[in-house]
């Protein structure tokens, strides 16, 4: 696992193009090469993002689960028309007030996206570092395995985490190998970042 108080500066946040909202997989437009962030609702995706971005209509932040629907689209460089990577940022799942229909929803969803999208270069899956893995999560894991797609775990919310609860994590993660790679991150408070800006610059 890969942890760390090093802060990620503003000024290495990758530029990024709003390509805007999209309510479902088939009305997505043709990208060249993508990775989405996925992970239960209030856990911190689009913290993560406005993190690691810097666009002009960033993701929004709420403190209310499951106030974002839609899949939003970024794509690295200044311009719409750039060859480059593109960021999905995933509504949430799993929040109690969401309705049944709305969970199958998500799930079908998420199935269409992983095993549909040919371009899909990595996924991350984004906790809260206080949560262990569910039952979406194992799930999550199962698809995106069977796609051979590398898929990082970003554990967030870290600056919640004591020193005690910090190395209880990392036993807890030992010998995970699940993923490609595990990150003990704070996305409000921007640390740790610095494997993952690597890693989408990397792609494109
Ligand atoms: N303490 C702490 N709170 C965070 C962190 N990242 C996100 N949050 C908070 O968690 C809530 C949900 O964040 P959001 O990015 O909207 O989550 P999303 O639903 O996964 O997109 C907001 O109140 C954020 O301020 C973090 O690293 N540390
Ligand atoms: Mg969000």
């Amino acid at each position: 696992m890969i942890s760390g108080k090093n802060i990620l500066p503003d000024t290495l946040r990758l530029a990024a193009h709003p390509l805007g909202k999209f309510n479902d997989v088939a009305t997505l437009p043709i990208t060249h090469a993508e990775i989405a962030f996925l992970g239960r609702s209030n856990s911190g995706k689009s913290s993560l993002l406005r993190a690691l971005l810097s666009t002009e209509k960033p993701p929004q932040i709420s403190s209310r689960p499951g106030s974002t629907r839609l899949i939003q689209l970024y794509r690295l460089g200044g311009t719409q028309t750039d060859n480059r990577l593109t960021l999905a940022d995933f509504p949430g799942y799993g929040y109690a007030k969401s309705s049944a229909v709305f969970r199958k929803r998500y799930e079908q969803f998420l199935l269409d996206y992983i095993t549909r999208r040919e371009h899909v270069k990595a996924i991350c899956l984004v906790m809260d570092a206080r949560r262990s893995l569910g039952d979406e999560e194992h799930e999550i894991c199962r698809i995106v395995k069977s796609r051979r797609i590398p898929l990082l775990l970003c554990l967030n919310k870290g600056d919640q985490l004591n020193q005690a609860a910090t190395a209880k994590l990392k036993v807890a993660y030992a010998q995970n190998k699940d993923f490609f790679e595990i990150m003990l991150i704070s996305a409000t408070k921007k640390t740790n970042l610095e494997f993952l800006r690597n890693y989408i610059a990397s792609l494109g």
